[in-house]
């Protein structure tokens, strides 16, 4: 199912976008919870983590590279949060498959 990632894949419409390569994307979180708060996307269009195959594997590794990488150069030596919102219960509103990487302040824990 295609969503507005696509479009910010496609650059039809615009982002922050903190790293790109042949398999993902990270950038700013349009609406931040944290000082610091992006997301990293696979190009290929995924819906979910309830979606994954056996095939996705290398994409998902990258994904998390990129997200450790990138919180490193965005300066989040105290450590940051990695979450990935799936499906109704999970909270997540965007069909296409992503990393939140929030830091840069002291986060509460659990979640609502
Ligand atoms: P969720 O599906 O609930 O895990 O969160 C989706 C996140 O995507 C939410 O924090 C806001 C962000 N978002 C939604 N639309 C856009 C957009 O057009 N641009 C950017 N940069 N972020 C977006």
């Amino acid at each position: 199912m295609s969503s507005i990632f696509s479009k910010i894949i496609s650059k039809e419409i615009p982002a922050d976008i903190f790293h790109e390569d042949d398999i993902c994307l990270a950038f700013r979180d349009i609406n931040p919870q944290a000082p610091v708060h992006f997301l990293v996307i696979p190009k290929k269009e995924i819906s979910s983590m309830a979606d994954l195959t056996n095939e996705d594997e290398a994409i998902v590794g990258r994904c998390l590279l990129v997200a450790s990488k990138v919180a490193a150069k965005q300066g989040l030596q105290n450590g940051y949060r990695l979450i990935a919102n799936t499906l109704d219960d999970g909270g997540q509103e965007v069909p296409h498959l992503h990393f939140h990487v929030m830091g840069g302040r002291k986060l509460t824990w659990p979640p609502g």
